[in-house]
């Protein structure tokens, strides 16, 4: 996968490799990417055994971009995404146990069990949805870029967004403010080659990283299955962003490696284009690679947090099994902004 030319100033793509790494705890960086997935093979699983119910999209093989970009921020920026949150919620350190009662719809839940998996949220982690409608978050998120700009608290909206989203006609309509208003937003779109069943090439007219274009917006495209060059590219963008309040756009490419959501015939990609992306773009046995060669964890490090994770996401479903379902009065709360900041 090419990457664009450099946009914008003094970006220098990998050649500070060596800094990034060492900047990184490479512990940290499996361990996270480690958790999510393990953790939507465990959704997958409660799933088919009817404890999980409705929609639930799994963020599978694009680990890389949640952990990357989060460990890039700063805690002040705020993140918002698609219904495909859970990446991005346990990349922020939010407590798997609350995540998976969000899952079972139980009261303990993130959401209090009325989200599910489609609208998780996290306010105290700056983490704002979880989002059902498509492309929605482009517009919440430039509010929230709005907001940064107008308390002048120095932070970064930043908004995720699906190659699908990307042709949404919201989405246009905040990339206009976003550059009218010159607003601190990072617009990061995970190219996952599809929108449920529809490819990018039968879907999307142009590159996807020059949407801002017209707008004046530079944006960049890169190969995300690489951690590190996720999180190299979001901290200068984040940088960038933040000295001089413009907005960018930054196409990340990844891959899909389950259905689009839970019921999913997947037949509109091949068997063996899937193996391929398994053998060739999966980010944790990439990142495994490269903490190998460069000596910072080894086989028996990886058992270590193996087991560590399974521990971790084993009590979170036993959190989640023996907590309660919201009652009726819950129906009444949470409704409106006021009721929401009372409650929080
Ligand atoms: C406005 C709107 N239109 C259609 C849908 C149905 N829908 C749900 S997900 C999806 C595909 C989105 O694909 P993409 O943006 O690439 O995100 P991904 O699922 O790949 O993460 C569609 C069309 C919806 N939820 N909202
Ligand atoms: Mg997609």
């Amino acid at each position: 996968m090419s990457v664009s030319n450099a946009p914008w100033e003094s970006f220098e793509f990998l050649e500070n490799r060596a800094v990034c790494l060492s900047e990184l705890s490479a512990e940290k960086i499996y361990y996270s990417m480690r958790l999510i997935r393990n953790f939507e093979d465990k959704s997958a699983q409660m799933y088919s055994r009817g404890k999980i119910v409705g929609f639930c999209h799994l963020y599978s093989g694009q680990e890389s971009i949640a952990v990357g970009t989060c460990l890039a921020s700063e805690e002040l920026d705020t993140m918002i995404t698609s219904y495909r949150s859970r990446g991005h919620l346990l990349a922020k350190k939010v407590d798997p146990g609350a995540l998976m009662a969000e899952l079972f719809g139980k009261i303990d839940g993130c959401s209090k069990g009325k989200g599910g998996a489609m609208h998780m949220f996290c306010k105290e982690k700056n983490f704002y949805g979880g989002n059902g409608i498509v492309g929605a978050q482009t517009s919440i998120g430039t509010g929230l870029a709005l907001s940064h700009k107008y308390n002048n608290d120095g932070g970064v909206s930043l908004i995720f967004l699906g190659d699908g989203a990307a042709n949404q006609g919201q989405f246009f309509e905040s990339l206009n403010m976003a550059a009218l208003w010159k607003l601190p937003a990072i617009y990061v779109i995970e190219n996952n080659r599809y929108a449920m069943g529809t490819s990018v090439s039968r879907a999307c007219a142009g590159e996807l990283y020059k949407r801002g274009e017209p707008f004046g917006i530079q944006g960049l495209r890169i190969d995300a299955t690489d951690v590190v060059n996720v999180y190299d590219v979001t901290k200068q963008a984040l940088s960038y962003v933040r000295k001089h309040s413009q907005p960018l756009v930054i196409e990340m490419m990844t891959y899909r490696f389950r259905g689009h959501s839970m019921s999913d015939p997947g037949t509109y990609r091949t068997a063996e284009e899937l193996e391929l992306a398994k053998k060739t773009m999966d980010p944790i046995e990439i990142f495994k690679n490269t903490a190998k060669k460069n000596k910072l964890l080894n086989d028996a490090d990886f058992d270590l947090i193996d087991a560590k994770v399974q521990k971790e996401i084993d009590d979170a479903t036993e959190f989640a099994e023996n907590s309660e379902f919201p009652n009726n009065t819950e129906l009444y709360t949470d409704i409106t902004a006021s009721n929401w900041f009372n409650h929080s």
